[in-house]
């Protein structure tokens, strides 16, 4: 096992046509997760990836793990509770951005917890990397020990644990938040922060800044959106420029380059080849309306990787 990614996955409703959502009349459908966003990535390159969460024993459950299969993730640790639906979100786009409304208190996925260890763990060898996210920790009191657990003391003995902030405005509060996620953060052997976010959480003003927080992560990728990306590792200050891209849609961006950086690390790339193959995927994903996109042809990902 190369990447077992856990968190929750969720269906997402965003309207057809331009135009914000109170005035749709067709919707799309698609699945949506940052953790399983990272997972697909993963898996379309050719990783073995897996996907541990919770889903409702309804159709929408049913919904996504037929396109994590389908994109060859491996979903033998996903749970079914029979009692909790499958969370949902809606995008409403807008003339500031989009904007999410979740549908996802006490979801099926917001039941795992502590308990839930054995089946995260599964049979086989535990994986090189195992990749959470900030958004867990704001489910339940369940979800948050369950990070704790992952992240902190290390439960499933994986080689790297890493840690994307994705700090969730509409999930908690600053006061909170900012303090929870920079002991998680600090504690992950890669975390990703985007610059906005820092700022946003700690009031930090750059990339420097933010690694003075976080000095015990042992890689740490700050994000500066179209700018470009700077990563610490022990003295190590790398910065990579972004791809230009004409943005059809952010969202998904980031957990492509997550899962570009990873599949990088899990090939011993350099931090520099590394970071390109993540600008690559993220690309990708900024140029489609869904999360996910199509990977780079396997002779790019090549060149970009063996370019040290
Ligand atoms: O990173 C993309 C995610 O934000 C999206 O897929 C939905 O997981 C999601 C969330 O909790 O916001």
């Amino acid at each position: 096992m190369d990447v077992l990614c856990l968190g929750e996955s969720m269906i997402v409703l965003a309207p057809s046509a331009a135009g914000p959502l109170r005035s749709a009349v067709d919707l799309h459908m698609g699945v949506a997760g940052a953790e399983s966003n990272v997972a697909v990535a993963l898996a379309r390159l050719g990783a073995h990836a897996a996907w541990c969460g919770k889903v409702g024993d309804d159709p929408l459950g049913e919904r996504i793990r037929d396109v994590l299969d389908e994109a060859g993730v491996d979903c033998s640790r996903v749970q079914t509770d029979p009692g909790r639906p499958t969370g949902v979100y809606f995008k409403d786009p807008g003339p500031q951005g989009t904007r999410v409304h979740y549908y996802r208190r006490g979801s099926a996925a917001s039941t795992m917890g502590p308990g839930h260890l054995a089946d995260v763990a599964g049979t086989g060898e535990p994986p090189k990397i195992l990749h959470l996210s900030g958004i867990t920790p704001i489910l339940s009191d369940s979800c948050a020990a369950l990070i704790d657990e992952l992240l902190v003391d290390r439960a499933l003995d994986p080689a790297l644990v890493s840690f994307d902030v994705n700090y969730r405005p509409a999930l908690w509060p600053v006061s909170e938040a900012g303090p929870a996620l920079q002991r998680l953060a600090g504690a992950a052997d890669i975390a990703f922060v985007g610059l906005d976010e820092a700022q946003t959480l700690w009031g930090v003003k750059t990339a420097d800044d933010v690694r003075e927080l976080l000095p015990d992560a042992g890689v740490l990728v700050v994000k500066d959106g179209g700018d470009g990306v700077t990563a610490y590792e022990g003295d190590r200050r790398i910065y990579s420029p972004a791809e230009p891209v004409d943005v059809v849609e952010p969202v998904g961006a980031g957990d492509a380059f997550a899962a570009g950086f990873l599949y990088g690390r899990l090939h011993d790339a350099s931090l520099e080849a590394s970071m390109r193959l993540g600008h690559r995927l993220a690309a990708g994903a900024l140029r489609t309306v869904g999360d996910l996109a199509p990977p780079p042809p396997p002779e790019t990902v090549r060149a970009i990787l063996e370019d040290q």
